[in-house]
């Protein structure tokens, strides 16, 4: 580090995904996700919401693109929608293909990199009814969607992320039932686990075949939500061990074998009953462990957890709350126990900075092969007031954002090699469950008129931005010209 305060090249971005922002679910020639199969059954989704309109991005990205460019980003992190890329996962979509390539030319011309993930959750319908993730075929059609977009976009993209959260679209999908398709099966949710590794392992090595072939630049990595799993009394040993169940199955179910080609021996011991180890074949460890450029870290909260019985206003199912919530494998631990006095943002979640610079300390000491990290999502939800004046003085965000860069700056003067940080999110979206209740946007949409507005938030990270490149320059022309 050096006295510019971030390393050399420290990138700077913000993120969203497809079906939260792009609207036009049935335009275009796309077909259904499971995520509009989802919205469609009753009580899925809060307030009734969709992701039919989103925030019309679809229609809007030129203008989109045109915002970013204003608020000094450097990249942007989005996803491509499977469903309208391979509508029903049949043949190339010329439409889909069309809108990602322009997508990425827009971006290129604004001079921000364009950093592409290939699932962030909305896997198409048709497969879904064909056993979904739970099928070990979606393994092998995932690494042929991967395929198709690199062609259309491999000339351009050089980052390409495999999946987002697999935890979120493996466990909470197929066994919590919180997320689309809405299923509560722990096995289920257990092969879904399985199956998106391998898919990641597949689609990694056929795009290093292709970037090979065509002697192409390519960044390969995944994105995994990570956690500190704090026991709620640290001398409680049931607590202490619902603090190891929930660190197994959230965190080293994801880490262990994409970085060390193992699952960790005291989760499968947990996981005894539903056979786990039946879904894995011979060769499926190695496939799933293939070098990775680099880790996404998508880190909001600590979960504070607690082994003790589950009092009676308990939640079913793993979305944190500020209510205690139980977990489907770890039979009465719960998590996010709301003791810790913390403040929390409008989704219930501890606001804790600390957490993220221990979470970074922590990957660096535990995992000696673990590739640079970025901080590919940090944010939060707030119930924003449009002023009189018409702006969105939105502080607390502010200050949470403000806190957590911080914290990353701190983790890396602590030795952890972490390349950049992704705000979540850009706009004001389709927040899955919580519908359009929860904004996470540094920009407000107005859903009526789909107006956006800069919030304070965001004006406070174009500066921050502004300050550590104005500082990077200063830098690289040498003393004199240091910013004061
Ligand atoms: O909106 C989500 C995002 O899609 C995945 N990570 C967490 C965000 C906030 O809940």
């Amino acid at each position: 580090m050096t006295d510019n305060r971030w390393p050399e090249g420290f990138l700077w971005g913000s993120a969203t995904a497809a079906a939260q922002i792009e609207g036009a679910a049935h335009e275009g020639g796309k077909e259904d996700s499971i995520w509009d199969a989802f919205a469609r059954v009753p009580n899925a989704i809060a307030g009734g919401d969709t992701p039919e309109r989103a925030v019309d991005h679809y229609h809007r990205m030129p203008q989109d693109v045109a915002l970013m460019k204003e608020l000094g980003l450097q990249s942007y992190r989005f996803s491509t929608s499977w469903a309208r890329i391979k509508p029903g996962d049949r043949d190339p979509n010329p439409a889909g293909l069309d809108f990602y390539s322009r997508l990425v030319d827009e971006l290129l011309e604004a001079d921000i990199l364009p950093w592409l993930t290939l699932y962030h959750w909305d896997l198409p319908q048709a497969l879904e009814e064909n056993g979904g993730w739970a099928n070990r075929d979606t393994a092998a059609r995932f690494r042929d969607y991967a395929v198709t977009v690199y062609e259309a976009l491999g000339d351009r993209v050089t980052h390409w992320t495999t999946f987002n959260e697999p935890l979120c679209s493996s466990l909470i999908g197929y066994a919590g039932g919180e997320h689309a398709p809405g299923r509560r099966e722990p096995r289920a949710g257990l092969a879904a686990l399985h199956h998106q590794h391998l898919a990641h392992g597949l689609a990694t090595a056929a795009l290093r075949e292709l970037a090979a072939e065509q002697q192409r630049d390519l960044k390969v990595g995944i994105t995994l939500n990570l956690t500190n799993a704090i026991p709620d009394d640290p001398a409680d040993p049931a607590d202490l061990d619902a603090a190891r169940r929930i660190d197994g199955l959230w965190n080293r179910m994801y880490l262990e074998p994409l970085l060390l080609g193992t699952y960790p021996a005291d989760v499968l011991e947990d996981l005894r009953e539903h056979r786990f180890e039946e879904l894995v074949h011979d060769t499926d460890l190695r496939t799933i462990a293939q070098p990775i450029d680099f880790l996404g870290v998508n880190h909001y909260h600590d979960d504070n957890v607690s082994g003790r019985p589950l009092p009676a206003d308990a939640v079913p199912g793993l979305t944190p709350t500020d209510r205690p919530t139980s977990s489907p494998f770890v039979g009465s631990e719960f998590v996010t126990f709301p003791s810790r006095h913390l403040p929390t943002t409008a989704m219930g979640w501890e606001v804790n900075p600390g957490g993220l610079r221990t979470l970074l300390v922590r990957l660096t000491a535990e995992y000696p092969t673990l590739p640079p990290l970025y901080i590919t999502e940090n944010g939060a939800a707030y119930d924003d007031v449009v002023s009189e004046d018409g702006r969105i003085h939105d502080s607390e965000r502010e200050a949470y954002i403000l806190a957590h860069v911080d914290a990353v700056r701190e983790a890396i003067t602590d030795g952890a090699d972490v390349r950049g940080y992704f705000v979540w999110s850009l706009l004001d979206n389709f927040e899955w469950a919580w519908g359009y209740e929860k904004r996470f946007g540094i920009v407000r949409v107005d859903y009526e008129t789909q107006q956006r507005t800069v919030k304070d938030s965001g004006l406070a990270f174009a500066r921050l931005i502004a300050d550590a490149r104005t500082d990077e320059a200063a830098l690289a022309a040498g003393p004199a010209s240091a910013r004061v």
